[in-house]
């Protein structure tokens, strides 16, 4: 049941381990609780994540020395393709479904999600259709035309195994669980929310998850409809994208990236949603120009629609779409500067405290700057047309999506696991963690910009010797790779470790101030026994020392 019925029997338990109705495998696989589907989905999202990462490293040991033949050349296509359509579809997209369906309800007060049993179907879903793909190695080999797929690379004239067929199929399932979250967290936030929270007082978290529903629902059935043609293409015989009969390879590149490029906002919104929640509780300040921050927000999901093109900058469309996209695109820029400079102007002046969830949110704001810095020099057309489909592009989105989402996703599991298994993570590991990854990640990624300008080639399965830096560059990336993993491998130990040995966290360990922390860690079945009516931004804070309206004047 959800609405209506309060718990008053349950006995406090703050430990995830104990809470009863969690017990045993069969409460999770059938479970229509937010909770439980939002831990199903960060723990599988974690799982892809180590899988990825071991296609990743393999891609790194392969181009570690020039002429290298750890590979064959077939196999390197099909692990690029793999790792690249994992880490997004699989792993950055349950992780943001995650967050957002574990978090949402109880950040706005609500007992559930608006459609519980849609929501555990979006996880299953997804799940299925994340196995079907990795089930093509059993049935032919995977697929290998990179994971925008652009035909005619990816239709049957070229790769006539089975393995482009799966990943059409895996992604247009996956595609329609998406589609079934989003929906469901829109009207979630729309309808669901406690008495007193208006929209103007919603946790940032939740407002970029709003506009992320959109995202979502706006894009991928753009994406959808393009694998259903490319699947016509290869199984009926139609020629949707073949350009010997009529069709169209541009078509595809048009549709993909109409998704694609939203795509990369529906990854990173939910990051920013964390940040939004880390750096003002650890800087003991309400966020600077929240209102001006939503409002960003809304302009990017806007312009996000209207940028596509450039990634096609390099196809030869003529100087006006050129002219258009690369206005657009800069445009992006303005919105997305005021964040960095709104989080900025939080921590300055504030009390700051430096937990792993701070030091990743700092990260976070570094390294993404650095790759959307070098997404602004995309968009200017002579540069794109130098370094389109070179390592540049490589370091640049690793920097936005590792650098960015990873880093900030990560704060958040730092700053909300104590709600979710009762238990405080261990920061002496996680320091260990955090500054392994530092050096793994910049080490591995950073020296790409280089390579890059230097002329390498991506999706390249290896090079010859006596390139200028070539060699030196490519085995200090894969040097510095090892790090990473490490680090990742220790931030997972992390996660075992604490749920049996971390300190108890009670329910608001780091004295913050939205409404999940009203409820115990972990929350109970229907997560609170009684709401407040909201009048600001910081509830809890007005329980504590009585509500002060909607004023930012009040530093804790
Ligand atoms: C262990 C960490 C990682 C390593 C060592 C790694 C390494 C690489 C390398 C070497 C390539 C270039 C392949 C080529 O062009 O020949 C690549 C491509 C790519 N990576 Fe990663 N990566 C890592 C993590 C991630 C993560 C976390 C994401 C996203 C969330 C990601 C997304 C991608 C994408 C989308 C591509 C493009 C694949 C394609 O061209 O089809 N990677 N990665
Ligand atoms: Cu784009």
């Amino acid at each position: 049941m959800t609405g209506g019925t309060i718990h008053h029997s349950h006995k406090p338990v703050n430990w995830l381990a104990e809470v009863p109705e969690y017990q045993g495998i069969l409460s999770w696989l059938t479970s229509i609780d937010h909770k439980q589907l939002g831990i199903l989905y960060i723990m599988s999202a974690l799982g892809f994540l180590v899988l990825g990462a071991v296609l990743g490293l393999t891609m790194r040991l392969q181009l570690m020395f020039p002429m290298n033949h750890l590979v064959t050349q077939e196999a390197y296509n099909q692990i690029f393709t793999m790792h690249g359509t994992t880490m997004v579809f699989f792993v950055g997209m349950p992780l943001l479904f995650g967050f957002a369906v574990y978090l949402t309800p109880l950040m706005i007060g609500a007992r559930d999600m608006a459609f519980p049993r849609l929501n555990s179907y979006g996880f299953w879903v997804y799940l299925f259709g994340a196995i079907m793909l990795f089930f093509s190695f059993l049935a032919g080999g995977g697929p290998s035309a990179g994971w925008f797929a652009y035909p005619p690379l990816s239709e049957k004239g070229y790769l006539f195994n089975n393995g482009q067929n799966y990943w059409a199929l895996s992604l247009f399932v996956t595609g329609i669980g998406s589609v079934a979250t989003g929906l469901n967290l829109i009207v979630t936030i729309l309808t669901m929310r406690a008495p007193g929270m208006t929209l103007k007082r919603v946790p940032l978290f939740v407002w970029m998850i709003l506009m992320d529903g959109f995202l979502v629902i706006f894009s991928l059935p753009a994406l959808n409809a393009s694998l259903v043609m490319i699947l016509f293409d290869r199984i009926l015989n139609t020629h949707f994208f073949d350009a010997t009969m009529g069709g169209s390879p541009l078509l595809w590149q048009h549709f993909f990236w109409f998704f694609g490029h939203p795509e990369v906002y529906i990854l990173i919104l939910p990051g920013w949603g964390a940040i939004s929640e880390v750096i003002p509780v650890f800087s003991r300040k309400l966020l600077f120009g929240a209102g001006v921050m939503a409002a960003s927000t809304v302009a990017i999901t806007f312009l996000s629609f209207g940028v596509w093109v450039h990634h096609m900058f390099a196809v030869g469309l003529g100087f006006a779409p050129l002219y258009i996209f690369a206005v657009t695109s800069l445009l992006i820029a303005v919105p997305t500067g005021i964040k960095v400079w709104s989080w900025l102007a939080t921590m300055w002046g504030g009390k700051l405290k430096f937990t792993v969830a701070m030091l990743h949110s700092m990260a976070f704001l570094i390294q993404f700057t650095i790759g959307g810095l070098g997404g602004v020099a995309f968009a200017v057309i002579p540069i794109d047309w130098q370094l389109t489909d070179s390592y540049f592009v490589v370091a640049h989105f690793h920097y936005v999506l590792i650098g960015g989402l990873v880093f900030s996703l990560i704060a958040g599991i730092y700053y909300w696991y104590p709600k979710a298994t009762g238990r405080m993570l261990s920061e002496t590991l996680g320091k260990w963690h955090f500054w392994l990854m530092i050096i793994g990640f910049n080490g591995t990624f950073f020296v790409m910009h280089i390579l890059g300008i230097l002329g390498m080639p991506r999706r390249v399965w290896t090079y010859p010797a006596g390139m200028p830096g070539w060699s030196e560059l490519n085995f200090f990336s894969t040097c510095c790779s090892f790090v990473l993993v490490a680090s990742m491998l220790l931030f997972v130990y992390n996660l075992f470790w604490s749920f049996y040995h971390g300190k108890i966290a009670g329910p608001n360990p780091w004295n913050a101030w939205t409404l999940e922390w009203l409820a115990e860690s972990p929350p109970i079945a229907e997560n609170f026994e009684r709401v407040p009516v909201v009048r600001s931004r910081r509830p809890l804070w007005d329980l504590q020392y009585g509500s002060g309206g909607d004023g930012e004047e009040h530093h804790a």
